[in-house]
């Protein structure tokens, strides 16, 4: 088990799109554990491969209260939408200290394997719902300050870029 370094916006790495995983094996296996360890001690509810710089279609969940129900998902796609939408407040692991409203659909379906390589599709709502629509755009190389503004897109990438370069110092 390993602590992933996480890469933060403005990073080009983040706009890399991912590829299917093509088998599930120890290999995967070893990564979604990495994964999970680096989400739950960023206190993060989700996080995409991306992230962690792989640029496979792997995505580790949580948002539960007692962090206690890890979800994995191996080639997740979306298979429906509801047209029903809700603006949230959304952060990132990879933008961090940013908060802002994204338009998401209400409830999604989403087929994707399990770290068995069984597939299934999980029916989501709310929170869940939000992240997995977060974490799947991760794997298209979109984060979600891409939603906003490019006012407040650069605004996010000036403020970050700044803070990166006074951690390097
Ligand atoms: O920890 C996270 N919280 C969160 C809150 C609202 C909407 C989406 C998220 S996902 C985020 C972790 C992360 O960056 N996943 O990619
Ligand atoms: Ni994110």
């Amino acid at each position: 088990m390993a602590l992933l370094p996480i890469l933060c916006f403005p990073d080009p790495r983040l706009h890399k799109v991912a590829k299917p995983v093509a088998a599930v094996d120890d290999r995967v296996r070893a990564l979604v554990a990495d994964m999970f360890e680096t989400m739950y001690d960023a206190k993060g509810i989700g996080l995409a491969a991306t992230q962690v710089d792989v640029h496979e279609r792997v995505v580790v969940i949580d948002v539960s209260e007692e962090r206690n129900q890890p979800l994995v998902l191996i080639n997740p796609e979306i298979v429906w939408a509801s047209p029903e939408t809700r603006v949230g407040e959304e952060g990132c692991l990879s933008v961090p200290g940013i908060y802002d409203g994204v338009e998401r659909s209400l409830a999604v379906h989403v087929r994707a394997q399990d770290a068995d390589g069984n597939s299934r599709v999980i029916e989501a709502e709310d929170l869940l719902a939000v992240c997995m629509q977060h974490e799947m755009d991760h794997l298209m190389g979109k984060v979600f300050v891409e939603y906003l503004s490019p006012l407040k897109r650069g605004r996010i990438k000036t403020k970050l870029l700044k803070q990166q370069k006074a951690a390097h110092a």
